[in-house]
């Protein structure tokens, strides 16, 4: 493990990404987007599956404040170069990389916490937590992709509420709202997503990166052009593993679908 602000374990295929600024919220510096930076392409190297929480009592309070005041006021100097921006770069590597991400969220999953949530592709929760958008408020607005993942998840009318009011989210309005799609008793967000995150790992490394990778491109695509991906995708070679898979089911060895659980 590296005791730093961002924390990296691996455990079997899964790497342990964790927010690990406690005593600021887990208030995302610059200093922890070079961090997570970091974790997330070792875990996509060495995991087959990642799962991102906050130590302490909350995932994350969103862009660090004090920091942006420094650069509001010219205390920390301007890039000399534009370049992409590093959160975009960061999220993308989690939304669209080779592995997916499983987020457990605790506590305040505001601002840019809520759009580092929303890059994982499972969200769990306990009913601590609770979701906001309180830009409008601090004067500023969304950065970290919100407007393109969090409009997306949430909807726009839900977006346009949550960012005008202020308004938070319990952990049953953010079930209601695609936020999240389990919750959980304080203290065991954690335990959940590493077990969605082990069962996910027992399928391909190939279905689960398409998983990632066509489905949300093919939703920002027209019904035709959808179709026509999947058509393309279909076509592309497989993996030898697939067929043992194929086999197993028509022999009637592969294991039954797990009926939903709550
Ligand atoms: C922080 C931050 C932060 C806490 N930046 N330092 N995000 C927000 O607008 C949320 C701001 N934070 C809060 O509303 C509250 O802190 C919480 C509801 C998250 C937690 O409350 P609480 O009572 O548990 O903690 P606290 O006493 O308010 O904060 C503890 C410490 O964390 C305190 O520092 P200390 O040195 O006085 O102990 C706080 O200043 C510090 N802290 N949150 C810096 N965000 C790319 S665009 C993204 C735009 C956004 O993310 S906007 C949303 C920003």
């Amino acid at each position: 493990m590296i005791d730093s602000l961002v924390t990296y374990e691996l455990e079997g295929s899964v790497a342990l990404i964790g927010l690990n600024r406690a005593d600021k919220r887990n208030a995302i510096s610059d200093a922890v987007i070079t961090e997570l930076r970091s974790a997330v392409l070792r875990a996509h190297e060495e995991a087959d599956v990642a799962v991102l929480f906050g130590h302490g009592n909350n995932f994350c309070a969103g862009l660090d404040l004090a920091e942006a005041l420094q650069r509001a006021t010219g205390k920390i100097p301007a890039p000399r170069k534009r370049r992409r921006h590093t959160w975009h770069e960061v999220f993308d590597q989690i939304a669209r990389g080779p592995i997916p991400f499983v987020a457990a969220l605790s506590g305040a999953v505001v601002g840019g916490g809520l759009e580092l949530a929303t890059a994982a592709h499972i969200r769990v929760c306990d009913d601590t937590a609770f979701f906001g958008l309180p830009e409008g408020q601090r004067g500023i607005f969304v950065g970290g992709g919100g407007t393109v993942r969090i409009q997306r998840v949430v909807g726009t009318t839900v977006m346009m509420d949550m960012m005008l009011t202020g308004r938070l989210l319990s952990p049953t309005e953010g079930l209601q709202e695609h936020v999240v799609r389990y919750v959980v008793p304080a203290g065991q967000a954690l335990a959940k997503a590493k077990e969605l995150a082990v069962r996910i790992a027992q399928n391909t490394l190939e279905t689960n990166w398409k998983i990632i990778n066509v489905l949300p491109r093919i939703h920002d695509m027209s019904h035709d052009d959808g179709l026509f991906v999947e058509q393309l995708n279909s076509a592309m070679a497989r993996p030898p593993e697939v067929e043992q898979r194929l086999r197993d089911f028509v022999d009637g060895k592969a294991k039954p679908l797990q009926a939903p659980k709550e």
